[in-house]
């Protein structure tokens, strides 16, 4: 069996490449697993500073593999707590790129949504189809999206199942670019080079304010934000960044 995920490193950048074309990246358990349990080295490896998620040229991913879970019982899904797995990948602490070409459905949207960015090619099609199935999003969809896009775009997509494209997701706020397919890597890797030249403990420092917007109050947010920013102080990649400025040469970050 191939492996269900492709992992190739460049420089600091680790490209992840979802491996089931023909199932046009359906996300069973062994993606769920492989992808937690690689990544989670990389994530804590100072020599990586992003990672770029992406899957074929058709298909970002299409959802959970319906196939795996068809048959499975309301105790085998809740005993085993289908998905949870989900979180350890959503937890990476170092960034992340969904960079999108062909359709991100269900869990497939759902796994973009658990990236820092989602940078998507112009035939990129999003949708959270899972009405269709008799079922609702399962991997974080009802609250990502609803975050990201807000109620009304949200409840359009989850209830009537349709897609929406790289434009619409881009009016939407769920893409932070839309770039033609054929450059897609190379957009999503130069701007994964730029995030991983930067200093490692700042870039998480970053995106944990940035994800802490979604979940607090402004007052709350702006104090945690505030004593991340103090703390970076301690870093000699502050002293560094700050002295290359005043004495106009460009900056060395070694991550410390
Ligand atoms: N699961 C399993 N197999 C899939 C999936 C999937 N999600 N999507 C596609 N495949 C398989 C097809 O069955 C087909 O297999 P085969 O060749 O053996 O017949 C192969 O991939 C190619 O598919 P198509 O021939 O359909 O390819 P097209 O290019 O014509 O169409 C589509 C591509 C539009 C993506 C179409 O395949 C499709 O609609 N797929 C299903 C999309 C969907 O409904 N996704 C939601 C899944 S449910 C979900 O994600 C819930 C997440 C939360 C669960 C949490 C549980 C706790």
């Amino acid at each position: 069996m191939d492996h269900p995920i492709i992992i190739e490193r460049q420089d600091r950048v680790v490209i992840v490449t979802l491996n089931r074309p023909a199932a046009r990246n359906a996300l069973n358990s062994a993606v769920m697993l492989t992808l937690a349990d690689d990544l989670a080295p990389l994530d804590r490896d100072p020599g990586v500073g992003c990672f770029v998620i992406r899957g074929s040229e058709k298909a970002f991913a299409a959802g959970a593999d319906i196939k795996e879970m068809a048959d499975k019982t309301f105790a085998e899904m809740y005993t085993q707590d289908f998905f949870a797995a989900w979180e350890r990948f959503a937890a990476l602490r170092t960034p992340k790129i969904a960079a999108v070409s062909g359709y991100a459905l269900g869990g497939g949207c759902e796994l973009a949504m658990m990236c820092d960015m989602i940078f998507a090619a112009d035939t990129a099609m999003f949708g959270q189809p899972e009405i269709k199935l008799g079922v609702i999003p399962g991997m974080g969809g009802t609250q990502r999206l609803t975050k990201l896009v807000g109620k009304a775009k949200a409840m359009d997509l989850i209830l009537t199942g349709r897609m929406m494209d790289a434009a619409e997701a881009e009016r939407a706020g769920l893409v932070s670019r839309v770039i033609a397919a054929d450059k897609l890597m190379e957009e999503a890797l130069a701007a994964a080079q730029t995030i991983a030249t930067y200093g490692k403990t700042a870039a998480m420092a970053a995106r944990e304010a940035v994800d802490r917007a979604l979940e607090l109050g402004l007052r709350e947010g702006i104090v945690f934000e505030r004593r991340l920013f103090h703390a970076l102080f301690a870093t000699s990649d502050q002293t560094e960044g700050m002295a290359a400025f005043i004495e106009k040469r460009p900056p060395s970050f070694t991550g410390k």
